[in-house]
């Protein structure tokens, strides 16, 4: 019978086939879904993250990575709802208003799912007043926000006043892109900044005060 660790060496080698075998056989001798999940499944994203975060993986070993997970959690997601089992925590994510570039924010997307969160996607061009809608609905612990353009950071500013000033003491805001820095996320306050898919699932965990 495979194990966890099993499943966790097939995620991280980005093996689609194995991962879906290994865990409808947990499934069979009667592992949980949820330690599945957990114990499985994240961990395998977590070493993803930090091989892409040390350079020794980049982006296409990542999306083949995150694409063996989607597979495994088509299988477990009914058994876990019917459960009514669910992410501990929630995070909307999107492109800022005016921006169209959705590779990063997709990956960011697919890794912090990787990491066991919820995770609503608004898309690209969000503007700031949709954001802030989402992260009411979905009462989020987290808002994402992607920008690559120059000309896009001051929608990022917009949609952090926006969000802080509607008091919502329980959503952190983290920002990421290529023309963003530590500097400006302190500039526009901004609760977190991470630079790359790897970092942004340490800051991501921090920020909802899991430990990282
Ligand atoms: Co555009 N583009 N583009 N483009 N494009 C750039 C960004 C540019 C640097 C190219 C250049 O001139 N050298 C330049 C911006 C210059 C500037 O602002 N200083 C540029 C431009 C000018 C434009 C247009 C204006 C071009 C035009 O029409 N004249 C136009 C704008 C359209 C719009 O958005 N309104 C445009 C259009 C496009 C395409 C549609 C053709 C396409 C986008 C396709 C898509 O996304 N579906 C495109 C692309 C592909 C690029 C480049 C080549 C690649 C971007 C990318 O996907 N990188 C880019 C040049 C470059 O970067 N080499 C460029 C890979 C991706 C994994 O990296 O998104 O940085 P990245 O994400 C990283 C980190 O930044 C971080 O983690 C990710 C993984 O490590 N990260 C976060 C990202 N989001 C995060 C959020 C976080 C945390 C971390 O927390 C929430």
């Amino acid at each position: 019978m495979p194990q966890l660790t099993d499943l966790t060496a097939a995620v991280a080698a980005g093996k689609r086939i194995d991962t879906v075998r290994i865990t409808q056989e947990l499934l069979a001798a009667g592992t949980g879904p949820q330690d599945i999940v957990e114990r499985g499944l994240v961990p395998g994203m977590a070493i993803v993250g930090e091989q892409f975060k040390r350079n020794e993986i980049f982006v296409p070993e990542m999306l083949v990575a995150a694409r063996a997970m989607k597979e495994a959690l088509k299988l477990l997601e009914p058994l876990l709802a019917s459960a009514g089992i669910r992410p501990k925590y929630t995070a909307i994510i999107g492109t800022v208003q005016g921006d169209l570039h959705d590779i990063g924010k997709n990956l960011i997307s697919m890794m912090w799912r990787g990491a066991n969160f919820a995770v609503i996607d608004l898309g690209t061009n969000v503007s700031p007043e949709r954001y802030l809608a989402a992260a009411k609905e979905h009462n989020a612990n987290l808002v994402g926000l992607s920008a690559l353009l120059t000309t896009t950071m001051p929608a990022m500013k917009d949609t952090v006043r926006i969000i802080k000033a509607a008091g919502l003491t329980g959503t952190k805001i983290m920002i990421g892109g290529a023309p963003i820095t530590q500097a400006f996320a302190d500039e526009i306050g901004a609760d977190g900044y991470a630079a790359d898919a790897g970092t942004a699932v340490d800051i991501a965990k921090k920020l909802v005060g899991q430990a990282a």
